[in-house]
């Protein structure tokens, strides 16, 4: 069963953050053995790193004040979905995908969206795969299927993100047009620095005599 709040569910916020705790624990658990295998069978890491959190009761508030909700615990486990977030960062953008697809594979994992800003990147310019899915946590007297917003992304694109994130904080309002445009020019060199080192890595594992396809 899907989280729920009362009826049967959950009733108070320890036991909600408990839970994504856990569903965080599960998945980076996952995630570690399944870039050990690949290391393993492959002789290659497709994760550079990966960093998880719990969101923080006051981000979680101004969430759902922006999307025009009360806060509430029940509205907190409907509308948010990234209590728990995972964010894994590689090398290329073709480990992306690779990821992405190992995830999906796994049996206990189901996925509920996805959100592709590397095939269509925000108008801010932001690049990174988002899939929010869910897991299942084993408690005591029943299984609960919690949702966790994973979000996977290039380490060039991750230093994108994190700047901008930054500075939209420097900002009260709207950030300035001007600094908005040399943001966006910077995450096109982002994507194009991406495409280049792909292009590189891809040469180099053929003059290697590398397999292509992993
Ligand atoms: P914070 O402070 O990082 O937690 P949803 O999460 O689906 O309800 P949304 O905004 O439609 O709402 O989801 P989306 O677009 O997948 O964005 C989710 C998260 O991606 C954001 O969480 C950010 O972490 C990141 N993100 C999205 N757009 C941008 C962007 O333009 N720049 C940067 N730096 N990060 C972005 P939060 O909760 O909005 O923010």
């Amino acid at each position: 069963m899907e989280l729920e709040v009362n009826d049967n569910g959950v009733d108070s916020y320890e036991e909600v953050m408990l839970i994504y705790e856990s569903a965080l624990k599960q998945i980076t658990t996952k995630l570690d053995i399944l870039n050990r295998e690949f290391q393993l069978v492959h002789k290659y890491n497709p994760i550079e790193h990966i960093k998880s959190r719990v969101k923080t009761p006051q981000s979680i508030v101004k969430k759902l004040k922006r999307h025009g909700y009360e806060s509430t615990l029940q509205n907190m486990v409907k509308y948010c979905n990234d209590i728990a977030g995972v964010r894994i960062i590689c090398d290329y953008t073709s480990d992306i995908y690779r990821i992405a697809d190992m995830i999906s594979n796994q049996s206990d994992i189901r996925v509920v969206a996805i959100k592709d800003y590397i095939e269509h990147p925000k108008p801010s310019g932001y690049e990174s795969y988002h899939m929010i899915v869910l897991i299942p946590v084993y408690l005591s007297d029943r299984i609960v299927d919690t949702k966790v917003e994973i979000q996977i992304r290039t380490i060039a694109m991750d230093f994108w993100a994190s700047l901008e994130h930054k500075i939209q904080y420097k900002f009260p309002g709207e950030v300035p047009q001007q600094i908005q445009d040399e943001l966006l020019e910077n995450a096109k060199m982002v994507s194009a620095l991406d495409a280049s080192m792909l292009k590189l890595n891809e040469e180099i594992r053929e003059i290697a005599g590398e397999e292509e396809e992993l």
